[in-house]
């Protein structure tokens, strides 16, 4: 039954993207919503409060939040933050936004996490939901909040919901029907503390699921094949490097649905060994809900992927330009250079999220012939790669795109993939992705 909200007093901590989605949520279904921010609050969602006159807070939290019969955390909010742990101590009930999500959500659920490759598969099981004419709302940390559309969802209908480890990490009863983790690799190390919590707080998407739900692993990620093997859950492995799974893909050969031959896998849109990862994935997803192997094949053959990821901006002067605004981590970096065969200028930096730069050290001198650094984590980055490949400063990103211009020989690909958050130049990621675009599309 769906989670009543008449009459409760809810507070929610933050009033970006996720809480302003909440408040608005709460209020629809009756409730009582108090919105407090740490800091300031946009203009339109600062309108949008006062003319519905709800009660908000800006420039901290204070303990007006703790008058409540539940309390809603954004993302962003760290579980171990001084009110939260206050909340915690006075016995107060604390879910993530994601929690409510799922306790006013009528229709089935579709989880996919992991460290690289989220924003493509959610996106690519969207399209296949809507090649399939089943109603599916595509959400979640990709972009809109699950919050804004989960009572929407009829019981025949999917939300397919991008999950951060933010998001998972503080869940109570969430649960997914059918949950993916693609690939668990270090990131956001600066908020967990270590490897071990961030992954934690990943296979947490797995921990409520009963043994009529699906969860569908990646066989070649050694830290997921070890601690998802006896899970209640029915798993679907998939694998793009062995053939034991029943689904897998051979690059440049064949993607096979419970062993038997979907389709080439040269035919699929989506470019990448990466990439046939997040497609096995997603086909497991829907042959997990009996989509038909025709709808898999036709959305394999025409689905493009996502803006910021891997994105293809302009060929000029024989320089290939490739936005990978969204690769906010090491890791991403790594599978983006992959992805490339021709020489690299890569620019990188932004916020740091205490992410090991050395560990591309291989990648970076193989391919990358010079790095233009933006950002705070500009220095850090120089220490790790100025022995093995040229790097140099630039103040901004136009300034980055035209010394790359200037630089890049024909035949040559400039890539923004970042490594880093956004956060210390830019709002997100689009935005950044966005500047590098019209820094681009700019050159003459
Ligand atoms: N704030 C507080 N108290 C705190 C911390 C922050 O009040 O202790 C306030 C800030 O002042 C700010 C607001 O909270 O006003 C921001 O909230 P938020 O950081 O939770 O961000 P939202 O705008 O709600 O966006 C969130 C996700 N952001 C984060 O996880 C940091 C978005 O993912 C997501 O798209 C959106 O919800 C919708 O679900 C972004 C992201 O960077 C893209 N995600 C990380 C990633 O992909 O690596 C996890």
């Amino acid at each position: 039954m769906m989670f009543n909200l008449k009459n409760k007093r809810i507070s929610i901590l933050g009033a970006g993207k996720t809480g302003i989605a909440a408040a608005e949520k709460v209020r629809a279904l009756y409730g009582i919503p108090f919105v407090s921010d740490s800091g300031d609050i946009e203009e339109n969602a600062l309108d949008w409060l006062k003319e519905h006159k709800i009660k908000f807070e800006t420039g901290g939290h204070s303990d007006a939040v703790l008058e409540c019969n539940l309390m809603i955390l954004s993302p962003g909010v760290l579980p171990n933050s001084p009110v939260v742990t206050k909340a915690k101590s006075s016995g107060l009930t604390i879910w993530p936004e994601v929690e409510l999500a799922c306790r006013i959500c009528n229709g089935k659920i579709i989880g996919v996490t992991g460290s690289n490759g989220k924003t493509t598969t959610t996106a690519l099981i969207g399209e296949i939901l809507k090649n399939s004419g089943m109603p599916s709302f595509v959400c979640g940390n990709i972009g809109s909040p699950f919050i804004k559309v989960a009572d929407e969802i009829p019981a025949n209908g999917y939300a397919v919901v991008e999950l951060s480890s933010f998001q998972l990490e503080t869940i109570d009863e969430f649960k997914a029907d059918a949950a993916v983790i693609l690939n668990i690799t270090p990131d956001h190390l600066d908020r967990h503390g270590d490897f071990e919590r961030y992954a934690s707080a990943k296979l947490r998407i797995f921990e409520n699921q009963g043994k009529d739900d699906f969860s569908i692993v990646n066989y070649d990620d050694n830290y997921l094949r070890n601690r998802c093997g006896n899970l209640i859950s029915k798993t679907i492995w998939f694998s793009v490097e062995s053939k034991e799974t029943a689904i897998h893909a051979e690059p440049g050969g064949k993607l096979y649905m419970d062993n038997i031959e979907l389709m080439n896998s040269n035919d699929i849109r989506l470019k990448g060994v990466h990439n046939l990862s997040n497609v096995c994935a997603a086909a497991a997803v829907a042959k997990s809900i009996d989509i038909s192997n025709d709808i898999i094949i036709d959305t394999l053959k025409t689905f493009a992927g996502v803006e910021h990821r891997l994105e293809f901006v302009r060929l000029i002067g024989g320089v290939s330009f490739i936005n990978d605004s969204k690769g906010t981590n090491v890791d991403s970096v790594f599978w983006a250079l992959k992805a490339i065969s021709t020489p690299v200028i890569l620019i990188a930096g932004g916020r740091d999220k205490a992410g090991d730069f050395n560990q591309l050290n291989g990648q970076v001198k193989e391919k990358v012939k010079e790095v233009l650094l933006i950002g705070e984590a500009a220095d850090k980055i120089e220490t790790a790669w100025k022995h093995i490949t040229e790097c140099k400063r630039a103040n901004d990103m136009k300034e980055a795109v035209s010394m790359a211009f200037k630089d890049a020989g024909d035949g040559d690909t400039v890539l923004l993939s970042p490594g880093c958050a956004s956060f210390d130049m830019y709002k997100n990621f689009e935005e950044r992705g966005k500047d590098f675009k019209k820094a681009v599309l700019a050159l003459n």
